[in-house]
């Protein structure tokens, strides 16, 4: 009996000295939570740190009583148990503390939980939608909105292509900016499945939830950036989906927004060029490698019974309206979302130009931007 626990003791130390390495390679022995940059978020350190203390006091003194007891009035002292019951003295004693001791929980946190839920009064609200697997940021009334996905960066250090920065797996295409000293409302749904938007920092995290809308807000004093990822397991990707919140000052915020509403300008005028197929399948492989590839896989050819493969699909080769409404409207009920809002026609032309023709799949067909806006306009 006494070698076996000795052995699993041993067993047990081993297993934590094998771990220790990893935690100082980890390189950080931050055990507490952030305190975060905003008034919220310091408000929930300060309850988290209360409650913590009341609930340390508490273990000290009953654990304490408990082992002085077993240790004090043991038998090989010859210690004799007291018998009584019914004490109604003792009865009350320990029906009442506890409850003062939960009313002085209860204020505290009231009081932030109410000023988490203060959504009233936003200078600015931002529409954030879950998809499998990226975040869309709609500006509501300023006419922006734009998808962020994990960076192209981060996708080729996931397969060691290239060695891991810092930033791993926290890295995005587009991050959402917000400007310092702003009330900022987040509203929060998905497309698919259930997601949730956290960044710790601002300690804003909120269910992301299909045909709901949560709402949260933030309101930042000083200019940063602040990473967050996904927080409900969504799927196959759930890892990847990281968001990057840049605070900027109001006129940084306000160049960037007019810049972002005169690229969507830009991208309507190129809808128009005729590329040639050069130029769409380059870029068509550049979208199918960041937008498609995590499902039907670099080399087009799917996962067997979850992701169909496009190399030899009979959608990719076969007719093109078919093809078109594939990608544009998707495939309601599964994974394959809807891209038309998703891509720009350019992005859709050159995807679409690039599944028919890669992969084997030599149909020669070129798609210009103009057939998927035609395409778009007809249906
Ligand atoms: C989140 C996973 C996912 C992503 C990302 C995705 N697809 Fe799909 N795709 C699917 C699934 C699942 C199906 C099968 C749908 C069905 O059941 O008909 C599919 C089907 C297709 C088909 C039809 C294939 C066939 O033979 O039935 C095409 C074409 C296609 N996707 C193109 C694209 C393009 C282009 C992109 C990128 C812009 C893309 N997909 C991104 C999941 C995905
Ligand atoms: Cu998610």
């Amino acid at each position: 009996m006494l070698s076996i626990s000795r052995r699993s003791l041993g067993l047990l130390f081993a297993v934590a000295v094998a771990f220790l390495p990893a935690l100082v390679y980890a390189g950080e022995w931050q055990l507490n939570m952030t305190e975060g940059v905003t008034s919220v978020s310091q408000s929930v350190f300060r309850l988290h740190m209360v409650i913590l203390i009341i609930c340390v006091v508490i273990g000290i003194v009953v654990f304490g009583v408990m082992f002085y007891s077993m240790y004090a009035h043991r038998k090989s002292r010859g210690a004799k148990a007291a018998n009584f019951h019914e004490s109604t003295t003792l009865e009350i004693i320990w029906t009442v503390i506890p409850f003062v001791i939960l009313i002085a929980m209860a204020f505290p946190a009231t009081s932030t939980l109410k000023k988490i839920y203060d959504t009233d009064n936003a200078d600015l609200d931002i529409l954030i939608t879950g998809y499998q697997w990226k975040w869309k940021y709609e500006y509501l009334g300023e006419d922006v909105s734009f998808f962020s996905n994990l960076s192209e960066k981060s996708r080729q250090q996931i397969y060691s292509k290239a060695p891991k920065s810092a930033d791993y797996l926290l890295d995005v295409d587009e991050p959402v900016l917000i400007p310092v000293g702003k009330k900022v409302r987040f509203l929060v749904t998905a497309a698919d499945v259930i997601h949730s938007w956290w960044v710790p920092d601002i300690a804003v995290k909120r269910d992301a939830i299909p045909g709901y809308v949560n709402e949260s807000w933030t309101l930042v004093e000083e200019p940063g950036t602040f990473v967050g990822q996904c927080a409900e397991l969504c799927g196959k990707d759930h890892g990847f989906m990281p968001i990057v919140l840049k605070a900027v000052p109001q006129a940084e915020f306000d160049a960037w927004l007019a810049e972002k509403r005169a690229a969507a300008t830009a991208i309507a005028e190129a809808a128009k060029q005729q590329l040639s197929f050069e130029e769409l399948y380059a870029k068509g492989e550049e979208v199918y490698i960041s937008r498609c590839a995590a499902c039907h896989q670099d080399n087009g050819q799917g996962i067997p019974g979850v992701f169909p493969a496009i190399a030899g699909s009979a959608v990719a080769t076969g007719d093109l309206a078919s093809h078109l409404s594939v990608i544009l409207n998707g495939v309601n009920g599964t994974a394959m979302q809807a891209f038309a809002e998703q891509l720009n026609p350019v992005e859709s032309a050159a995807v679409t130009t690039f599944q028919r023709n890669a992969f084997g799949n030599n149909t020669g067909d070129i798609i210009q931007p103009i057939d998927i806006v035609n395409f778009q306009q007809d249906q």
